[in-house]
């Protein structure tokens, strides 16, 4: 079939696939730069274990070691998506010039230069994340520390990193999402809850006392129900943190990212109960398995029930934030960006070129028997010429035609590599 098939039989649905397809081509979605390295950054010892409950998995060869081999390898990577892509940086990415190392607590905007050239030239904004993990100053807990002094210290980073999301925001004309997470937590039942808790509320507040214009620093507060070996108790739980968001609307947005809720909680229907309250709201697209194991994001049913609440929420005008938030060192690096990217533009795209003013109205009008047929009926719409064009005018490989290429980029790069 071809596309112009294809595309008459949406057009009988009602859809307009070329309306979709213009659509998400302006809809930016932040690509993780921490896929490439399996989260270890270039501010500290590269094999110091990584802490804050989180665990990447596999010792496939070819992990980017310095900032040059991530560069190269995200240029891989940019290269086989469609769809505008930002660039989601950590603190620990930072990149020092020979003998001018500064630790977290004294990060600048210089340190992340080299970063905004690389945005300016492929004309990518930046989202930006303090790192509250994988550092000598986790006593394991961050913001929400009994100690004085290591409470300060991660107050410092969380301003530092506030002031560099400005710099990013000014310097590539787009808004910066900054997101706080920690993993602060402990693995057995707690004597105190609410201390910690009390102490996380007091340091956020501390951080977002540095000043920064709201229209384009965007800082939020992901929430996270357990990590490994903080099995019991999380201080920024779900609560906690769309509390501190709810009651700090003019200064930060919630995060929600879909690993980080008991399994049978869908993000899904969260986004709209969110955005009936919230006029922004920003999501890490990831998918767990069994536990928040950051597996790389599939078409599966629920990215495609997310893309679709987003899309019908009205969340592709501004009011959500899409970043993508997966590891895997198991398998090709370069491949499991790769896929976990174009399957969030796929949900996105197939959410798109959905007629969803039709299957509202059959709920409206309680026409259920309707409204299960239709929705069946939809799935089996020849979606893959739609995405094989949306490609074609990106000028990226189509499916069945890029892995060929990670390959030989693959050969190239474990000479290097080793
Ligand atoms: C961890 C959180 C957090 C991190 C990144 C690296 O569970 O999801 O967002 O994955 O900041
Ligand atoms: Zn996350």
């Amino acid at each position: 079939m071809s596309f112009e098939e294809a595309k008459a039989k949406y057009r009988a649905w009602g859809v307009d696939v070329e309306t979709g397809m213009d659509r998400l081509g302006k809809v930016p979605v932040a690509l993780h730069c921490w896929q490439g390295d399996d989260v270890r950054g270039f501010d500290t010892d590269p094999d110091k274990p990584l802490t804050g409950g989180i665990q990447t998995t596999g010792n496939y060869p070819g992990r980017a070691r310095t900032p040059q081999e991530l560069m190269e390898d995200l240029d891989q990577v940019l290269a086989l998506c469609p769809g505008t892509k930002k660039l989601n940086l950590h603190a620990s990415y930072a990149i020092f010039q020979p003998g001018q190392w500064a630790d977290r607590d004294s990060l600048e905007p210089k340190h992340f230069q080299e970063w905004v050239n690389f945005c300016k030239e492929r004309s990518l904004g930046a989202d930006f994340n303090p790192t509250f993990f994988s550092h000598e100053k986790c006593d394991p807990l961050t913001l929400s520390s009994p100690n004085q002094e290591t409470r300060r210290f991660w107050i410092r980073h969380g301003r530092a990193c506030i002031r560099i999301s400005q710099y990013l925001a000014e310097e590539l004309g787009q808004e910066c999402v900054m997101n706080i997470w920690t993993g602060d937590g402990f693995k057995d039942i707690p004597a105190d809850r609410l201390g910690p808790r009390q102490r996380y509320r007091e340091s956020i507040d501390e951080i977002l006392k540095e000043p920064y214009d709201f229209r384009k620093v965007k800082p939020c507060v992901e929430s996270k129900v357990f990590g490994i070996g903080v099995e019991a108790y999380t201080a920024g739980s779900g609560e906690f943190s769309l509390l501190y968001a709810a009651m700090n609307r003019d200064k930060c947005i919630p995060l929600m990212d879909n690993g980080h809720y008991h399994p049978t909680e869908m993000v899904s229907d969260k986004i709209p109960a969110l955005l009936a309250f919230f006029p922004e709201i920003a999501l890490h697209i990831t998918r767990p398995i069994r536990w928040d194991s950051d597996h790389v994001v599939l078409l599966d049913d629920e990215t495609k029930e997310i893309c679709k609440e987003i899309v019908r929420c009205g969340g592709l005008e501004g009011s959500v934030k899409i970043a993508l938030d997966y590891f895997d060192a198991s398998i090709n690096r370069i491949a499991a960006w790769t896929v976990g990217f174009r399957n969030v533009q796929k949900a996105l795209l197939w959410a798109l070129v959905t007629p969803h003013q039709a299957l509202k109205a059959l709920q409206d009008q309680g026409d259920f028997t309707s409204l299960l047929v239709r929705q069946e009926e939809l799935k089996t719409l020849p979606f893959g010429e739609i995405w094989a064009e949306y490609c074609r005018r990106w000028k990226v490989p189509e499916d069945g035609q890029w892995l060929e290429r990670v390959r030989e980029y693959e050969h190239i790069v474990r000479k290097e590599r080793g």
